[in-house]
């Protein structure tokens, strides 16, 4: 804190902090200030080159945050008001946490003297994120520099996840010590050799092993070794929502999609050796383990809670792990054919059929993935929580790690149009089609102004059925009457009236397809789906 010494080399917390948060890769700001230490970060982030992107709702600038911080692997940053606008981040937040995304929210607080008086806006800040944070700080007192390395290397060591800081206006502005910030590189220690041996004999004793990706096999120089695994072992490999990318659907072992659910069980159970690699339990669904065959799990650390015991765990710096289990053999087990074979099978599980009333979400997907053929650059998917999510995951192809964001860990709505903003501002050349439900879009509506003020590069392809169809067709598989999922199809195209087509028939579909991705900015295409296969394609899925 300032201890009255001259000013030379000395800057505000506010300045030490961007200039920290820009040694760690981040390009952008995203947030809904308030009058305090808001204004001071947004002031010395300009100083710093930090562009700050004003979202409509601190949930969504958290999710964009926190998407940013997928795709670059830099630190995310969201800033908000205390108050209400910590509480409404608190989502976002949770996202944070359970997607493991790096993200430093920084909320303004209240400082002890104005506590001791007012009692407007205020409630425990910090409890009520607590739960969701690594790490806190008021950045008030103390060693201050230390105290910011501290949060961003919890913020960026693995398990990643976000950590928060609570600045008031006058902590914000008080002068310290300058240091010079270095970006933070987690060093986590290599596995064992003799854990790692043990990996490669249980690799090389299989015949027909079956490789899992999972998030953390999304990071630098890993999902390069697992290709190169997975094809030397010439074995089926699954990925998780998240790892879509990791094995290309084009490549000849892509088997699909790993849940923990039905879809993949065809292959899995064909398995003598289910190896996980990167897999977060987090990832899976709220179903037990199904199989009884042995696992061996390579991650970054044990995760205490797993849905099973593997039979054996290589745990440290992944990157290493994969590179040092070189298998000899391959798993000879396998034929080509037949990895075709099972994926096709899961695949035409998920087939939606419909009632040829209007067009299916598959066709929505596949309709997409043509149109998008004849683009320079590949688009990048985001996909939000609800029944389409099952096509659109399903059924978007995915050639590199992050060409599909979702948020799975927490699996929230209302995140596919703040993502596709984010990833259209990271990669402002390639097109981003955020697939979405009514329902999801209608609780980030507010984003599409932002999007437009960005001239983000996005298509926001819209499953308008009327109805949170995913709850709707539980209530159905419960033999509840029908109540409180429905409402009348919003027309989203008025909403965007000048940017939207709405699309009732293929050829409509197909025609605002190649108006949206000719055009420079944002599009939305508001599709009017038929939802009555959904029930069959969930319990094709989910068991
Ligand atoms: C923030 C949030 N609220 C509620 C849920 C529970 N939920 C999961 S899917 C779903 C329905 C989503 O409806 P919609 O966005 O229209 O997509 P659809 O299921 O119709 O494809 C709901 C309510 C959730 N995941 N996230």
């Amino acid at each position: 804190m300032d201890d009255g010494r001259s000013n030379k080399n000395r800057v505000t917390v506010a300045t030490a902090l961007v200039r920290a948060f820009k040694a760690n890769g981040t390009r952008r700001m995203f947030g809904v200030p308030g009058g305090g230490s808001s204004l001071d970060l947004i002031e010395a982030a300009r100083l710093a080159g930090i562009d700050f992107v004003l979202a409509r709702h601190e949930c969504a600038a958290m999710f964009m945050a926190a998407a940013t911080a997928e795709l670059d692997g830099s630190l995310g940053v969201a800033l908000t008001t205390k108050g209400p606008g910590t509480a409404n981040a608190a989502n976002g937040a949770a996202h944070a946490s359970l997607d493991r995304c790096a993200v430093a929210l920084v909320t303004d607080g209240f400082s002890p003297q104005v506590q001791s008086y007012v009692t407007h806006q205020w409630f425990d800040q910090r409890a009520l994120l607590a739960p969701l944070v690594k790490a806190h700080s008021l950045l008030a007192k103390g060693d201050i520099g230390a105290q910011i390395e501290r949060l961003l290397a919890a913020a960026r060591t693995p398990r990643r996840g976000p950590v928060h800081i609570e600045l008031t206006g006058p902590a914000a502005r008080a002068r310290i010590a300058a240091r010079r910030h270095r970006k933070f590189a987690p060093t986590i220690a290599a596995a064992g050799a003799s854990a790692i041996d043990r990996a490669r004999a249980m690799i090389a004793g299989a015949k027909r092993p079956v490789v899992v990706a999972g998030l953390e096999a999304r990071d630098t120089g890993v999902a390069g070794l697992v290709r190169k695994l997975v094809a030397a072992l010439g074995c089926p490999a699954l990925v998780t929502y998240k790892a879509k990318g990791v094995v290309a659907d084009a490549a000849p072992q892509y088997a699909g999609i790993f849940t923990g659910g039905l879809a993949e069980q065809a292959t899995v159970k064909q398995a003598d050796l289910i190896v996980l690699i990167g897999v977060d339990p987090v990832e899976l669904i709220l179903q037990p383990w199904p199989y009884a065959i042995p696992v061996l799990d390579i991650g970054y650390t044990r995760h205490p809670v797993h849905y099973v015991k593997p039979a054996h765990g290589v745990y440290g710096d992944l990157r290493r792990s994969v590179a040092a289990i070189r298998p000899s053999g391959a798993g000879r087990g396998w034929r080509r054919t037949e990895i075709r074979k099972l994926r096709d099978q899961t695949q035409g599980s998920l087939a939606y059929t419909g009632s040829g009333t209007g067009l299916t979400p598959q066709q929505v997907v596949e309709a997409a993935a043509l149109a998008a053929r004849g683009l320079a650059r590949w688009p990048r998917a985001t996909v939000d929580a609800g029944a389409h999510m099952f096509s659109a995951t399903a059924f978007w192809p995915c050639v590199r790690p992050n060409d599909l964001l979702i948020s799975n860990g927490l699996a929230t709505m209302g995140f596919a149009l703040p993502a596709a903003i984010a990833s259209a501002l990271h990669d402002p050349r390639r097109h981003t089609i955020a697939f979405t439900g009514d329902g999801g879009l209608l609780m980030c509506l507010g984003e599409l102004a932002t999007a437009v003020q960005s001239r983000a590069r996005i298509v926001v392809v819209v499953f308008n059925d009327g109805s949170l169809s995913l709850i709707d067709i539980k209530q159905q598989q419960r033999k509840l009457p029908v109540s409180g999922m429905r409402w009348d199809r919003p027309d989203f195209a008025a909403a965007m009236r000048g940017l939207g087509y709405r699309a009732h028939s293929p050829a409509g579909y197909r025609r605002a397809l190649a108006q949206a991705f000719a055009g420079k900015g944002p599009a939305l295409i508001d599709v009017v789906v038929d939802p009555s296969g959904y029930g069959a394609q969930l319990a094709a899925m989910r068991g």
